[in-house]
């Protein structure tokens, strides 16, 4: 199978973007061929800063290789260097309904969120991404909750495609983690845990032990004083009880029967310590690869030869197929 995922450079990535995307993404590259992008191009589509673009791009690589990804084993590289990203989302806008792209929840949401930047490649946002997997005829895709719909929308226009112009590309499957899919906000744990809400709101996956002791402590709780997972009623204690899970490898009903009678603080205090243990390789790894620009510099530069060649056979044919040779 060929796997293809990314993740934006808009900064620091959080628990949520590590174990809903990057937790997978590790588990995969030991089986399959994997491509992990840095999608730059979808960063600008909201308020973004040109002067720190690059050193988000670089600090998103080493944040990819502090996490695990092994550049022996997958591709690294960074979307805007391979230019047939746009071009096939060109070619694919053509046979994509404009309805569809209106009624995705991403650009709802993010509209909402950011009313003065409501731009045409926002709209246009799920067209490049499904031309980024595309491009690399991938089989499936790693990543949370939020984007399992423009996978599907992927699938939509692949089908499409084949149908139209002949087969060409595999429908590709959304990959969702079992648990961790979607990691909502410590603030307000009715929404998803997301880098451009307050910092309070997220553990980011390098904040110092300090820092998460403090937000985990300052979570947002529910009333009563049993650790309960229910979504419904305590939907706080269960975001945290997810968490917990996923950091120590215990199954929520035990970590319940452990905090038995203990109340939200001694909880919290637990929770606090394991994320920090969980946290800490990554932590020392990125401290070590920020001293290492060159080093992940070329590694991107590999990526980008590497993925080109794929991305250019690929619009070869597709031209090819829709009469533009
Ligand atoms: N809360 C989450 N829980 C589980 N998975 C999540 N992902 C994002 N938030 C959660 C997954 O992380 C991958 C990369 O996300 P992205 O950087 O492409 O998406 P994003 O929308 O920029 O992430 P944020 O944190 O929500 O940032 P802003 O605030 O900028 O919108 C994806 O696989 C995504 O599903």
């Amino acid at each position: 199978m060929r796997i293809f995922s990314g993740i934006r450079p808009t900064g620091n990535i959080h628990l949520g973007n590590y174990l809903g995307a990057v937790k997978q993404w590790i588990a995969l590259q030991e089986k399959h061929e994997c491509i992990f992008c840095i999608v730059d191009l979808h960063a600008i589509t909201t308020p973004y800063s040109r002067e720190e673009m690059q050193k988000n791009i670089l600090d998103a690589a080493t944040i990819y290789l502090a996490a695990g990804v092994d550049p022996e084993k997958a591709i690294i590289f960074v979307q805007s260097e391979i230019k047939e990203h746009t071009e096939l989302a060109w070619l694919l806008g053509t046979i994509t309904p404009m309805g569809e792209l209106q009624r995705m929840t991403q650009f709802k949401e993010k509209a909402k969120k950011h009313p003065e930047y409501v731009n045409a490649g926002l709209l246009n946002y799920p067209i490049l991404m499904a031309s980024d997997i595309m491009l690399y005829k991938a089989d499936a895709v790693p990543v949370g909750k939020d984007q399992e719909q423009h996978v599907e929308l992927t699938r939509t226009i692949a089908k499409k495609f084949n149908q139209k112009f002949g087969k060409t590309f595999p429908e590709p499957e959304v990959v969702l983690p079992e648990t961790g899919a979607k990691i909502m906000s410590l603030t307000n744990p009715k929404k998803k845990m997301s880098k451009s809400d307050d910092a309070r709101s997220c553990i980011f996956l390098f904040d110092t032990p300090e820092d998460i002791q403090k937000k985990i402590m300052s979570a947002e709780t529910d009333s009563g004083k049993d650790v309960i997972y229910n979504v419904t009623k305590k939907p706080g204690i269960s975001n945290l009880l997810t968490i917990y899970s996923l950091v120590t490898g215990n199954p929520i009903k035990e970590i319940e029967k452990e905090y038995k009678g203990k109340g939200y603080g001694e909880f919290k205090k637990g929770l606090a310590k394991a994320v920090i243990e969980y946290l800490e390789p990554f932590r020392r790894k990125q401290k070590e690869l920020t001293t290492r620009d060159v080093y992940v510099k070329e590694i991107l530069n590999q990526g980008k030869m590497r993925a080109q060649t794929i991305a250019q056979a690929t619009m070869q044919e597709v031209r090819e197929e829709m009469g533009l040779t």
